[in-house]
């Protein structure tokens, strides 16, 4: 089986990601292909993020990899928080005091936010993007324990129970990330 790396230290992240792409590839993390640094993610836009990250490794490593990079986009907020989706209110990434701030500039001003995961893969020299959206709206008030970041106060359209208040596999059906990576296995199946 081929070894493909993912752009993370996080093991829990790669744990997931590998549950989602199966057998077919073994992933490997940062620190597994010698990979110590931070990398910067100074762009404006999420897809810039998840390329800069993959074009470094293939340039520093040589090593065929993948990297993603998601938010919360709300058009009625300029895109915002977008790529400052974990550090809105500051660099603490305060859930509670991002989703607080969110309240206060969006008040009187149309809801509607999507979530969004870019990921771009590095195959053999080749570059590839894959994108998954979750469309819904912003709520006043916070609702359910599960999930992360900005989870309680995410309606997803055609749903009743912001994402907080489903459960992990129930999420997985509809979410950003899973869609990202749904295509991201369609693309490897065969190729890889
Ligand atoms: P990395 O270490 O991999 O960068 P991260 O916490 O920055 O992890 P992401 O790039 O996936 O996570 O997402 C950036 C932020 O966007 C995240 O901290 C949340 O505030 C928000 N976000 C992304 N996906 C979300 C989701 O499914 N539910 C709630 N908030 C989400």
């Amino acid at each position: 089986m081929r070894t493909l790396c993912f752009a993370t230290n996080n093991a829990h992240k790669l744990k997931e990601i590998q549950n989602i792409l199966g057998d077919q590839v073994k992933l490997v993390t940062l620190e597994e292909i010698g990979c110590f640094e931070e990398i910067d993610e100074p762009f404006d836009t999420i897809a810039a993020n998840s390329e800069v990250k993959a074009r470094f490794i293939w340039e520093r490593f040589k090593v065929n990899n993948f990297a993603d990079d998601s938010g919360l986009v709300i058009p009625a907020l300029d895109g915002e928080p977008g790529v400052r989706s974990a550090r809105y209110a500051g660099p603490e990434r305060d859930n509670k005091a991002n989703i607080r701030l969110v309240w206060e500039r969006l008040r009187g001003l149309d809801t509607s936010a999507y979530f969004v995961t870019v990921i771009t893969l590095i195959m053999d020299g080749g570059t590839y993007v894959f994108e998954g959206k979750a469309q819904g709206r912003i709520l006043f008030g916070e609702r359910g324990e599960n999930g992360f970041g900005y989870d309680p106060v995410f309606l997803p359209e055609g749903s009743d129970r912001t994402f907080a208040e489903m459960s992990l596999d129930e999420k997985s059906k509809i979410s950003h990330r899973a869609k990202a990576f749904n295509k991201l296995k369609a693309f490897l199946q065969g190729r890889y």
